[in-house]
């Protein structure tokens, strides 16, 4: 590239130039997209013309372009003589002219130096120059106009015929440039040339499409003579100059370069030059619509893979991908959709000039490419509201249930809200020109939400389900024990009583509570009815225990009435109780315990049983010894295990077990009947030691006369009380009452085994007391001996009675605990 003087001195440009294709037909890559950049051919878009010289070698081609668009070919040297100094194909920019415009200079045709055969370069760079050029200047010479071995002819030949395989829709503007004009006007010279031009063009073997066709319908034929520029070198510049001004806007409607149709765009030059080169050299046929296609394809793609990757590598992108992940982004959505939307309008700006179809096409296929780079930041994004949505609700309805909000109340009034700034959050994430759908997130959100509303709902249900439940039992269980405890008649109306007024009271606090929950009619029925059934439930098993234990509470009920009297003072058995009577008293009332445990009655209606009736039969009669036959018969009406109308549900004791404990119980109890009988003869006994009155007054009446004569004389008086004393100490010692009170006949023997030593016993005392009266006073001593004695006898006498009524009592209690 060398600067050369430029004739049009309004421009201070350089020059560029480059040869684009050498002699051996490769194609200068590197060179043309150096000068592309150099020139920022880029930049024009579709402003820029493309224009190519034709015609024979040494024609002066190189010396016309150089003087009309200051280029710096490479010129022959006039003094030198002629010979090939073009090679292959080169281009340069024109120097001055807008818009941009690209001149070719091409190898001469009929060039000595490839031989007259060799037509194949030619043919090539020619169909070359027509495929990319929208002005084809054609040198000749002005005296090969009308002659028939014109240098021209077959260079036309090559160019019409090669036009017809381009299938190129648009005309290109064939400029014949008559070289060295003679003094005939070109007004005349014009229509020879047309005449000439016309002749070859029909001549030319045309495709059955082409058949018809005009030469009209190809090209736009110009014509324009110039000076020689040897001979007549001042005119020659002028008309140059005049030519020149033909090039300035030539891509405007009416200018020289016309037709636009099939531009290329400039950015897409040096591909679809090379592509261009390629299928010729090949010798394929050349569709240049197609290849404007596919010139386009390759370009918008290669457009959008360098503005996906630049997308990616963008600094504000990565960031806000990284912050996303570990935090929410205020105003993420338009942030992102500002740098994709920037993406594609950039891409958009260096496709413009593209097929449409195609470029909008790419542009799909990148924002697709685009949007996929950027969804999983949009799903985090979005993740992020929705959890973060998600815990500020389940903290606003924790509390608005905690400040004592109705449940549905707080539940519309929460996901109202929540969902609404969800709504919100999701306006800020979303991606404009994505404009995905979010809803599948916000029923997630939902469906979150109400897994939760649910949840909490069950809880706070089941818990105050069972905080009533637990009221229930409280209120029940320990007074159902207490009425158990004192079975009577109106213990199970006084179970019921108690029992409709605890559960009414818990299920008015209940439902009035259930309020809050705004639930239907009949679920709260349902729970209601639940609580009902639980206090049933409370009472039956409580019943149930109790059952468990009737028998001890028939016999504590049993000792506290027989060994009781009606204040509840123990019984001393003195001899006058009616042992029986009581005994069947308590038995009786015992009788009612198991009659009232033997059955649940929480219904009003489960009063008919009369179980005591049934079991009063029963052992009644079965204790009475006389009617033996009967007794069989009604204890046989107990061998069942179940009563009867009376539901085995409502059954705690069956009349199976009934008799058993019945018999089990008068086991248990009858020895404390035995024993109170023994302490009650015992008693008697005790007391009727004296002859009966009757016997006293005879024996007064009778040994009146005795008695007189014993009082007269005081030595019996003497006698008898010595032998009183005698017979008092022997009572006293031998404790003869103790002795008698366990029957007559151990009391005999148990006596005669003690009387002998007692008698020698007292014997030698009295003796001792015989000595020691010489000495000491001898009356103190037995005086004090016997004293102490009939106290200890009265004492152990009334103690041994107390403790025989008792001690039944102590070890029967002991025995059954
Ligand atoms: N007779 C005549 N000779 C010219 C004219 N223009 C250039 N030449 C000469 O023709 C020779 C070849 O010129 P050149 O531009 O290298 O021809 P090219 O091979 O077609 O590029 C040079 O010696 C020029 O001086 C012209 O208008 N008339
Ligand atoms: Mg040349």
């Amino acid at each position: 590239m060398a600067k050369i003087e430029c004739a049009y001195p309004a421009s201070y440009e350089k020059c560029c130039s480059t040869q684009l294709i050498d002699g051996d037909g490769m194609f200068n890559v590197a060179g043309i997209e150096n000068f592309m950049k150099e020139i920022k051919l880029s930049d024009c878009g579709l402003s820029y013309a493309v224009v190519s010289i034709m015609g024979p070698q040494s024609s002066g081609k190189s010396t016309l372009l150089n003087n009309l668009f200051c280029t710096d070919f490479k010129e022959m040297d006039a003094f030198k003589g002629r010979s090939q100094t073009t090679k292959g194909i080169w281009m340069a920019k024109c120097v001055g002219i807008e818009p941009c415009t690209l001149v070719m200079d091409l190898e001469g045709t009929d060039g000595r130096e490839r031989g007259e055969d060799d037509t194949a370069f030619e043919k090539q760079s020619a169909l070359f120059a027509l495929a990319i050029s929208d002005i084809v200047l054609i040198n000749m010479w002005c005296h090969d106009i009308g002659r028939e071995q014109a240098a021209n002819k077959p260079l036309l030949k090559t160019v019409f015929q090669v036009m017809m395989r381009l299938f190129s829709p648009r005309k290109t503007t064939m400029l014949f440039v008559i070289r060295d004009k003679t003094k005939t006007p070109l007004e005349n010279l014009e229509p020879v040339l047309r005449g000439d031009i016309q002749k070859i063009w029909d001549s030319v073997p045309k495709p059955d499409a082409h058949k018809e066709t005009l030469l009209s319908e190809f090209f736009i034929v110009e014509v324009v003579a110039l000076s020689s520029f040897e001979e007549k070198e001042e005119q020659f510049k002028e008309q140059v100059a005049t030519l020149r001004e033909r090039f300035y806007h030539s891509i405007a409607p009416g200018g020289l370069a016309g037709d636009r149709r099939g531009v290329i765009p400039a950015s897409g030059f040096c591909f679809s030059a090379q592509e261009i080169w390629k299928i010729i050299k090949e010798n394929k046929d050349l569709d240049l619509p197609a290849h404007k296609v596919m010139v386009a394809t390759v370009r918008c793609e290669e457009i959008a893979n360098e503005k996906y990757d630049s997308f990616a590598r963008n600094m504000d992108w990565c960031q806000l991908e990284e912050a996303v992940t570990s935090s929410p982004i205020h105003g993420f959505g338009k942030k992102l959709n500002s740098l994709l939307t920037t993406c594609l309008s950039e891409y958009d700006a260096e496709a413009t000039y593209f097929d449409e179809g195609v470029r909008s096409a790419k542009q799909k296929q990148l924002q697709e490419k685009l949007f996929q780079l950027v969804q999983p930041t949009f799903q985090i994004a979005l993740g992020h509201i929705r959890s973060e949505i998600l815990d500020k609700f389940k903290e606003a309805f924790d509390k608005a249930l905690n400040g004592g909000e109705g449940f549905s109340s707080a539940t519309n009034k929460c996901v109202e809200s929540y969902m609404a700034q969800f709504d919100e959050g999701c306006a800020d994430v979303v991606i404009e020109i994505a404009n995905w759908d979010t809803s599948k997130v916000r029923e997630k959100l939902r469906r979150d939400i109400d897994a939760h509303v649910t949840s909490v709902r069950a809880s706070k249900l089941s818990e105050l389900v069972s905080s009533n439940k637990e009221k229930l039992k409280e209120a029940l269980y320990g007074p159902v024990e207490t009425l158990l405890d004192g079975a009577n008649s109106d213990t199970w109306p006084s179970i019921r009583k108690l029992a409709n007024r605890e559960t009414e009271l818990v299920v008015s606090e209940f439902s009035s509570e259930l309020i809050r929950f705004d639930m239907d009619e009949e679920t709260k029925k349902s729970m209601i009815m639940n609580l009902q059934d639980y206090a049933k439930g409370v009472i039956e098993a409580k019943a149930k225990e109790e059952a468990g234990r009737v028998l001890i509470r028939m016999k504590e009920r049993f000792m506290t009435l027989f060994s009781h009297d009606s204040d509840s003072m123990p019984r001393i058995w003195t001899g006058k109780e009616d042992i029986r009577a009581i005994n069947n008293s308590a038995r009786s009332a015992c009788l009612k315990l198991l009659s009232v445990m033997t059955v649940i009655r929480l219904d009003e209606g489960d009063d008919i049983y009369d179980i005591e009736k049934i079991l009063t039969v029963a052992f009644a009669e079965s204790s009475n010894n006389s009617v033996k036959n009967k007794s069989i018969t009604t204890f046989e009406s107990l061998a069942s295990s179940t009563w009867e109308q009376v539901p085995p549900s409502k059954t705690l004791i069956t009349p199976v077990q009934c008799k058993s404990l019945w018999r089990q119980f008068k086991m248990e109890t009858e020895y404390s009947v035995s024993q109170a009988i023994a302490a009650q003869e015992a008693n008697n006994r005790s007391n009727n030691w004296l002859p009966p009155p009757w016997a006293i007054i005879a024996l007064l009446i009778l040994g009146f006369n005795e008695f007189m004569t014993l009082l007269r004389n005081p030595l019996y008086i003497g006698v008898i009380f010595v032998v009183y004393l005698l017979v008092k100490a022997l009572w006293v010692q031998l404790d003869i009452a103790g002795e008698f009170r366990n029957g007559a006949l151990p009391g005999i023997i148990s006596l005669s085994s003690k009387l002998v030593p007692i008698i020698m016993n007292i014997i030698r005392k009295l003796a001792e007391e015989g000595q020691g009266n010489a000495t000491n006073n001898p009356r103190r001593n037995p005086s004090k001996r016997v004293v102490p004695a009939g106290n200890v006898t009265s004492s152990s006498a009334s103690s041994s009675v107390t403790s025989s009524t008792n001690r039944p009592d102590y070890s029967s209690s002991s025995k059954y605990e």
